[in-house]
């Protein structure tokens, strides 16, 4: 088994599942035919990027012919579909996804080498989707492979950003920003439908008129027009069978249509005019924080939701004569509060365009949303300021405030005169700058809030929003999240995915429970064997891309110890660093050697405006800078920071990985999804009892991670009784000063020896918000723990095997299975692929 290589490897995979009747001359000639005809270029002088375009576009006629397909079986059997609203998605490459899920890729590899070109220089033509800044973009991307995977009714939703997530660079050690300007050469993945294009406006003004019978009849006057111009991405599911759409948006102007500058006849201000309604969906915003009062992130969100639910409503006036079918037959998700403004967007349509009474529109909205809550952190909770609303939405403030004023009525009628809890029900935030709670309005207005793991729901039902919960108790539901198997084990991973289907059969694709059929041989030597083969010759390709991006050369001997995700302070980078750095003076000044060499991998994206997050990029460079040149550690320990965290990397390093860091504080991360993937692969986590890290202990049980650190109700304790005092630990514990204080002398920056003084004093002098020191101390012991645990090669991979077999949990495709329901009430509109072939 393990002597094969790669190639032959991910044939026999594939061959198996072969289930297309193309054939490799036929798919060469549709190859040569795009690059003529779609390209206008002779095949010999194609670059790169061309030779990807041209591969692209036969797989996209492939993609087109099952997509139009599944869209006519939902036409005819006219099932229960539902709409995936997410301001993100963090699609990645799609060349090698769509040949894996068409089971195309060993016909597209053999008819590139019969064309004499590589096969994976073609896929690393591809610019990278990268419309998200993290977790909740990924997730969303995770779904829409398995909603198709599941033959799901299901259409994401988005915006056709311009300029993707910022490209990081390097430079002395700190992030530099750079524009992603992926849609440069276009995408052979976007098909533009400019004839549903869609018309939406904002500003303007309300007049207050009356109807004919004497009725209250609002008129939104005088706004400005910006056109929605919809992008179809083809997603298809493990198998070929469903074909959905990712329909994202592009925002256009119209002059025609802007009231005001067609009745004036300006020229010069209409050109102005389409240059501001084009720069709408021009940048992604990078981060992960709210920074209140962007006009132009409302205008976003107001975009997203205006063209999707006209799309919606239009689709299904197609075939229902009145609304009273309609949350029977649409579900809408809101993916956090971005897309929020979706519950006043379909309340005007229902009562503005459409005449309804209000309590029915109201009904039907509400039996129509639902929202997931993605985030704890207050500095991250939605709040758009009344008077900018009043601005942009005008109408949309209005029936805000309806909203508000009943449901308060409601509060009211099972809590008489307690003021207090309706002051903190409100959906608008009283104060000298009135704002509306997205939070608040997403609750109210939808049938179903799930929270992305148990431990998150916990904290959002008891102190994100405990009031609703009282009120409401059978809205909230835990969701624990998933990611597809079918990117992260089968396609990045593809020589355990060889060994696990050899070893057990194909059914885990599509199945990941299956994977617990690999719990007998976790003890067998044979299969430990070819288990440490498969990860050594991953480890030995990461080094590779370290030493092209980082100049630093590692052993894939050494333990792999990766901490890859957004530099945050919650997720405590910090906390590894301050390990890192005790470890390193334990051996120059104490002479303790560690019982096994460690390469400490770091990488990830600090939001541009967020300066803690970037100087603590600066510390983990510095850190590595001076360790791996000191050749006293030489061998034993190195820090590498690998620039531009994405997709495609994250792919190169999850199966090289043998230690997961996932040490947030407790009650910080909702989920995580790095998580799954890591111990998918193979990785045995170090973490907190934090997010979805604590269900992955009660999977893969708990001799086989390590957890450590303060939980929960310790920290709210220690919290609310004041009871914490990082002093106390710096004093006590002479290895923790000793670490503490390199910060303030200089020695990881000699060259402005104050420069990580502030982290000296926001630990200990301004109450080290994150618990860093708290953790501290078990923190380092459970490292010691780990390296003890790798000398033994055989019981660590007894125990890495055995998280390859229990985390089955975590594929996104149970996730959805929840989703579908329990939330959405849909079913699957073909039976699901079979993966045996
Ligand atoms: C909001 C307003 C204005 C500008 C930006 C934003 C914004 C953008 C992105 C706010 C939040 C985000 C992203 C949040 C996110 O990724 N959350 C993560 O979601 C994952 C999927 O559920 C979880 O696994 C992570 O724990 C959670 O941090």
């Amino acid at each position: 088994m393990s002597n094969r290589r790669p190639e032959q490897q991910a044939r026999l995979t594939s061959k198996k599942h072969s289930d297309v009747a193309l054939t490799v001359p036929a798919f060469l000639d549709t190859i040569r035919y795009h690059a003529r005809y779609s390209l206008g270029k002779r095949w010999g002088l194609c670059s790169g990027r061309e030779l990807f375009t041209a591969v692209a576009l036969a797989v996209r006629d492939a993609l087109i012919d099952r997509m139009l397909e599944t869209e006519d079986r939902y036409q005819q059997t006219d099932p229960k579909r539902v709409h995936y609203l997410s301001m993100e998605y963090l699609l990645g490459r799609s060349l090698k996804n769509n040949l894996s899920n068409l089971r195309m890729l060993d016909l597209c590899r053999d008819a590139l080498r019969k064309m004499g070109v590589d096969f994976e220089e073609v896929m690393e033509g591809e610019c990278e989707a990268a419309l998200g800044n993290g977790g909740l973009g990924r997730l969303a991307a995770c779904f829409l492979d398995s909603l198709a995977t599941m033959g799901m009714p299901g259409y994401g939703y988005g915006l056709n950003y311009e300029y993707g997530l910022f490209k990081q660079d390097i430079d002395n050690g700190y992030q530099k920003e750079k524009p992603d300007n992926w849609l440069i050469h276009g995408s052979p993945w976007q098909i533009e439908r400019p004839d549903e294009a869609c018309i939406v406006p904002l500003y303007g003004r309300i007049e207050h008129g009356i109807d004919r019978a004497g009725q209250y009849n609002p008129m939104w006057m005088d706004w400005k027009i910006i056109v929605g111009v919809p992008h179809d991405m083809p997603i298809v599911g493990f198998g070929g069978q469903t074909v959905n759409v990712l329909r994202v948006y592009s925002a256009r102007s119209s002059a025609e249509f802007d009231m005001q500058i067609f009745n004036e006849g300006d020229y010069l201000k209409a050109v102005e005019q389409q240059i501001a309604s084009e720069t709408i969906s021009k940048v992604l915003y990078p981060s992960d924080l709210v920074e209140a009062g962007r006009e132009l992130r409302l205008v976003q969100e107001y975009l997203l939701v205006a063209c999707t639910l006209r799309d919606i409503v239009r689709r299904y006036e197609k075939s229902h004569a009145t609304f009273d079918q309609f949350a029977s037959k649409v579900a809408i998700h809101l993916n956090d509060t971005h897309p929020a403004l979706a519950v006043a967007e379909l309340m005007r349509i229902l009562v503005d365009e459409h005449a309804q009474p209000w309590e029915k529109a109201w009904e039907t909205t509400q039996a129509t949303l639902s929202y997931t809550n993605h985030t704890l952190m207050p500095e991250a909770l939605e709040k758009w300021s009344v008077s900018l609303l009043e601005y942009v939405l005008p109408r949309h403030l209005q029936i805000i405030y309806e909203v508000n004023h009943r449901f308060l009525a409601q509060v009211a009628s099972v809590w008489p005169d307690d003021h207090e809890r309706l002051r903190r029900m409100s959906l608008i935030e009283e104060g000298e700058q009135k704002a509306v709670r997205m939070v608040n309005l997403a609750l109210v207005g939808s049938h179903s809030t799930n929270g992305v793991s148990a431990l998150h729901t916990q904290i959002v039902k008891t102190s994100l929003v405990p009031d609703f919960y009282q009120l409401w108790p059978e809205k909230f539901n835990t969701k624990t999240n998933g990611v597809t198997p079918r990117r992260w084990l089968l396609q990045a991973n593809p020589l355990l995915a060889d060994l696990i289907t050899s070893t057990i059969g194909s059914d885990w694709i599509t199945d990941l429970g299956k994977l617990r059929a690999l719990e007998p041989y976790a003890q067998d030597p044979d299969f430990q064997q070819a288990f440490m083969m498969v990860r050594r010759s991953s480890k030995t390709l990461l080094t590779q891309i370290i030493y092209d991006r980082c100049r630093v050369a590692v052993s894939p001997d050494a333990l792999f110890d990766v901490h890859v995700k957004r530099i945050h302070e919650y997720k405590r980078q910090l906390l590894n660093v301050m390990q890192i750095i005790h470890q390193y003076l334990r051996m120059i000044q104490d002479g303790i050697t560690p019982p096994v060499p460690r390469v400490y991998i770091f990488a990830g994206k600090a939001a541009p405006g967020y300066w803690a997050a970037k100087q603590i990029i600066k510390l983990i460079t510095s850190v590595g800078q001076v360790i791996n040149a000191d050749p006293r550690v030489q061998g034993l320990i190195k820090v590498v920071f690998l620039p531009d965290y994405r997709v495609s990397l994250a792919e190169q390093i999850v199966p090289a990985t043998d230690v997961s860091e996932q040490i947030s504080m407790a009650g910080t991360e909702a989920s995580g999804t790095g998580n799954m993937k890591f111990a998918m692969n193979g990785a045995l986590t170090i973490g907190t009892h934090d997010g979805a890290t604590i269900e992955i202990m009660d999977e893969v049980g708990q001799e086989n991670i390590f957890l450590f650190g303060l939980q929960v109700e310790e920290i709210r304790q220690m919290r609310a009784g004041g009871s914490y005092h990082p002093r106390t630990y710096y004093h006590r514990n002479p290895d923790i000063r000793r670490l503490m204080d390199t910060f303030a002398s200089g020695l990881f920056c000699p060259d402005e020896p104050s420069r990580f003084r502030w982290i000296y004093e926001s630990v200990l002098d301004r109450g080290d918000p994150y618990f860093h020191l708290a953790d501290l101390e078990s923190y380092i012991e459970t490292q010691e723990r780990v390296a003890q645990a790798f000398k033994d090669p055989v019981g660590w991979t007894c125990k890495a095997i055995l998280n390859v077999a229990r985390t089955g949990k975590f594929s996104s495709d149970r996730a959805i299975a929840e989703y579908a329901r329990e939330i959405w009430n849909i079913k699957p509109s073909s039976s699901p692929p079979d993966a045996t072939g």
